[in-house]
Order: structure tokens, then C-alpha cells, then sequence
């Protein structure tokens, strides 16, 4: 484990809320809000390991970060620890950073860093709290305008317009980062999944998604896991996935023979329950992936899993995407248990959004549900892996009832099949408990969605 750690960000304590700050509070969210553009200014944290001539490099990595508008706050370097998990890890130097500058400064920088020719592996890139900055240029320092309590505010969105600044990826599973993954060695996967990223990249709230035209053989690993699922759905899914999953056959163009364009899904879902799809690159993080529920929009996947693993994919992609959460997220009620795991998030401190992530990993990825006296998958992590949605339901893992208290206490991992799985009684009863647990949270101001506007009001709870 590296020692680094990001500063913690707190919610102003209750104990010193009063008007002014309050105040304060909506109007330095409102200021965050205006400022649509990408010019708000981001705290970033990045862990890099430069391959091979350090001296070299690290030039090349200060070079690389010289832009107008960026400022570097801490770097400091040590030899890149080995991996445990890959011993043809290079050696090297790790390098780590704390910069502010804005987040079109920093997708131009991504570009560069994650280039497939680069010197540097990226590990680790994570965005921080933000901080509004009148001057567009960025140029002005913010230690010399913020006020400390300003600086303790979690930015969130407050306008589905906002979440164009929701799109901080985790490095995790990345086939051009992380050995575990099966598309690691295989070049011309790599430059099919930069390809498509590059779409979610360029993607603004209000376009079109736009059409991947897929390879045969990407249709044919598509075709073989539609094949082999849709005979398991009958006696393993729940009913609402069965239902939607006909329609989509009917209406929605659901077939082996093609992979759906998510546009045509899209506009599918928002007729059946108001969810919507944009299209993402990969694993977000949790905050910006919960905070785009709230407004009913579901970060989605374009890429489809490596051809050589076929039936379980240890990273989301475009058949979990449809395959599992699509038919879901098209159902009424549960579109609303998913749009309130969001809005609790709004704001809340970053354990508080460890909680809520980990319950709705035992909840809308691997929940289980009863109905007529069966046990049944409703989890899209489940319902979009042969191999899991099995193993769910054998006699192998452990199944607990799903309390909001317990299940967000516990561990899991994101590798491999879950040894255990929480069941909810009704999809009723898991909104109504959930919205306990929600209430329960701590944060600084009350929100309501505002569905005319698909924004957020902030109440006053004093
Ligand atoms: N990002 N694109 C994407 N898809 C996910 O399912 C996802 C994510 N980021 C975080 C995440 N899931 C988990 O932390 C959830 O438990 C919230
Ligand atoms: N394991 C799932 C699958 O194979 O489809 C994906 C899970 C994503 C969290
Ligand atoms: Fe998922």
C-alpha cells in the first residue's frame, strides 16, 4: 500500500451552521453551477510510474505538466513498489502530484498520459473537491480566495447539465493498466477500447450518442452470451427483467444479431420510466457514477468485454450494460429505488459514499429477491454473467436478508463470483428501507428534484 492519502474532505459540522455560512454555501454551489464550461477548478491527486531513463522521464512528466493554468501543489517521488499480482510490473519510479487546474485542462492531459506510445503508467488519477474561480483563466490562485469553510464544500451536481463534469475514471481494471485484465496483451483490443472511449469522452449532455458500428466479432461474443443467458432468464431472473427483456425483443430491437446502439436504448427507457443513458469510458468513480442517478441518467458502457472470457467480466461493459441493468432501470419502481440511492449522495461525506456503493453493489449489481416463495436475480451484475447468475443461485454462497444497516458494513470484492449475496423481500421493501438508511446520513441542507428541470432545489433544514 502506498502512504499516499488525498486530505480529507469533510461536510461542515452541524454545530457550525448558521445562516451566513448557509448563505455562502448555495451561492458558491450556484457559482459552481453557472460555470458549465469545464472552468471549474479541480483538485487532483495523480500517481504515475514512470517507465524506464528516469532522469529522462521525469523531465518529460514536468514537461508534460507545464501548462498555463495549472498548478502543481506537492510532488514527491519514491521506487515503484513491485506488484504482487504481476512480476513483469516495470520497475521504476513512482511520482506523485497534487495539481489544481480545470477539467478540460486535465481531459487534455489525460489524453497525453494515457496515450498508448506514453512513458508513464498512470495508476491512479482521482479528482478531488472543487472550488469555483471567477476568472476563467484559471490563473488566479485559489488558496488566496476561498475561505476555509468554502473548501470543506463537496462539489456535486446540481443540473443534469452537470453531469458533463461527472467523468472521473478509476484506472482499476483498464485493459491498458491493470495485468488482470484479459485484453492486456492484445493490441488491437487496447485500440478498440481507446477507440470507443474516446467517444464517452467527447460526449456532452444533450447529444446524440453515437453509433459504434461493431465488429463481427464483437457481435459474435455479443451473440453467444445473448444465446446462453436468454435460456437461464426463465428460471433465474425476476420477473420484472423477464417482462422487460420480452419488449425489448419486441419493440426494442434485443436480438444475437446485433449489439443495441445505446442511443435506440436510450430512447427506450425514457419512454418506460424516465431513465436515460450517456455514454462513460470505463469504471467511474463512485461519487460522479451515484450522483448521475439522481438525475436518472445511467453512465453506460459502449465496449464489449475481451472474446476470451466471455461468460463473467470482471469490469462493466455493453452487455452488463443491456443485458443486465437496461431491463431493470426500465422498470417504474425500480428506476426510483436507483434515482434515490443517487440523490443520497449528493454531498455526503466520502464514507458515507462508501456505504451507499456498497449497497448498491448488494442491491442493484447482486441483489436477490424473492417471489413466490423462489429465490430470484434482480442484479445486473448477475443477470449479465452465465457464469455468476448460476452460481447466485446454487447452494454455494452464503444468502443474508437485506438490511441497509448490515449490508453497507459489508467487505467485498470486484474480481471474482461473490461468496455472499443479500436477499430483499420486494423491491418495495428495499425502497422503503433504503430510504431510512438515506435519511439517517448526515449533510449540511435538504435537496428536492425538481423532475420539470431535472435539477436540484436546496431546502433549508434548520
Ligand atoms: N462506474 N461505469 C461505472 N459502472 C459502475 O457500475 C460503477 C462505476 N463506478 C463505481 C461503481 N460502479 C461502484 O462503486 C458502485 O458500487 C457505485
Ligand atoms: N460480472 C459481470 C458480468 O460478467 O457481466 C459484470 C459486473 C460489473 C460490475
Ligand atoms: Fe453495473
Amino acid at each position: 500500500e502506498y502512504g499516499y492519502k488525498p486530505r480529507k474532505r469533510t461536510l461542515i459540522a452541524d454545530a457550525e451552521f448558521d445562516r451566513e455560512q448557509h448563505d455562502e454555501v448555495q451561492h458558491k454551489i450556484q457559482q459552481i453551477t453557472i460555470d458549465n464550461e469545464g472552468q471549474a477548478e479541480c483538485e487532483y491527486t495523480i500517481l504515475v510510474t514512470l517507465k524506464d531513463k528516469q532522469s529522462a522521464s521525469i523531465l518529460n512528466l514536468i514537461n508534460t505538466f507545464n501548462r498555463d493554468g495549472l498548478k502543481v501543489n506537492h510532488m514527491e517521488t519514491r521506487p515503484a513498489a513491485s506488484s504482487p499480482t504481476n512480476s513483469e510490473a516495470p520497475k521504476g519510479l513512482d511520482v506523485f502530484m497534487e495539481v489544481v487546474c480545470t477539467d478540460k485542462l486535465m481531459d487534455d492531459l489525460k489524453r497525453v498520459l494515457f496515450q498508448s506510445d506514453s512513458k508513464f503508467i498512470v495508476k491512479n488519477i482521482k479528482a478531488h473537491a472543487r472550488s469555483s474561480s471567477t476568472s476563467s483563466s484559471g490563473q488566479d490562485s485559489i488558496d488566496s480566495n476561498v475561505k476555509p469553510a468554502a473548501d470543506d464544500i463537496i462539489w456535486f451536481p446540481m443540473s443534469i447539465w452537470d453531469l458533463d463534469k461527472c467523468h472521473h475514471l478509476l484506472t482499476h481494471y483498464q485493459p491498458d493498466m491493470d495485468s488482470r485484465h484479459p485484453g492486456f496483451s492484445d493490441k488491437a483490443y487496447r485500440a478498440r477500447r481507446e477507440h470507443i472511449a474516446n467517444v464517452a469522452f467527447t460526449y456532452r449532455y444533450g447529444n446524440p450518442i453515437p453509433v459504434v458500428e461493431y465488429t463481427p466479432e464483437e457481435v459474435k461474443t455479443w451473440a453467444l452470451i445473448y444465446r446462453q443467458l436468454k435460456k437461464l432468464y426463465p428460471t433465474t431472473a425476476c420477473q420484472q427483467h423477464v417482462h422487460v427483456i420480452n419488449i425489448l425483443e419486441k419493440e426494442g430491437g434485443f436480438s444475437e444479431a446485433a449489439i443495441p446502439q445505446l442511443e435506440d436504448v436510450s430512447r427506450f427507457m425514457k419512454r418506460r420510466s424516465g431513465f436515460q443513458l450517456r455514454p462513460c469510458a470505463g469504471l467511474l468513480s463512485a461519487r460522479d457514477f451515484l450522483a448521475s442517478l439522481a438525475f436518472r441518467v445511467f453512465q453506460c458502457t459502449q465496449y464489449i468485454r475481451h472474446p476470451s472470457s466471455p461468460l463473467h467480466s470482471p469490469e462493466p461493459d455493453v452487455v452488463h450494460e443491456l443485458l443486465g441493468h437496461v431491463p431493470l432501470l426500465s422498470d417504474p419502481s425500480f428506476a426510483q429505488f436507483s434515482q434515490d440511492i443517487g440523490l443520497a449522495s449528493l454531498g455526503v461525506s466520502d464514507d458515507d459514499i462508501v456505504k451507499l456503493s456498497t449497497l448498491y453493489w448488494f442491491t442493484v449489481e447482486f441483489g436477490l429477491c424473492r417471489e413466490n416463495g423462489q429465490v430470484r436475480a434482480y442484479g445486473a451484475g448477475l443477470l449479465s454473467s452465465f457464469g455468476e447468475l448460476q452460481h447466485a443461485l446454487s447452494s454455494k454462497p452464503e444468502v443474508k436478508p437485506f438490511e441497509p444497516a448490515t449490508t453497507v458494513l459489508q467487505e467485498y470484492q470486484d474480481e471474482d463470483y461473490q461468496p455472499i449475496y443479500f436477499l430483499a423481500e420486494t423491491f418495495e421493501d428495499a425502497k422503503q428501507k433504503l430510504h431510512i438508511f438515506a435519511k439517517s446520513l448526515k449533510r449540511p441542507y435538504d435537496l428536492v428534484y425538481d423532475a420539470h428541470t431535472q435539477s436540484l432545489h436546496i431546502l433549508d433544514n434548520m
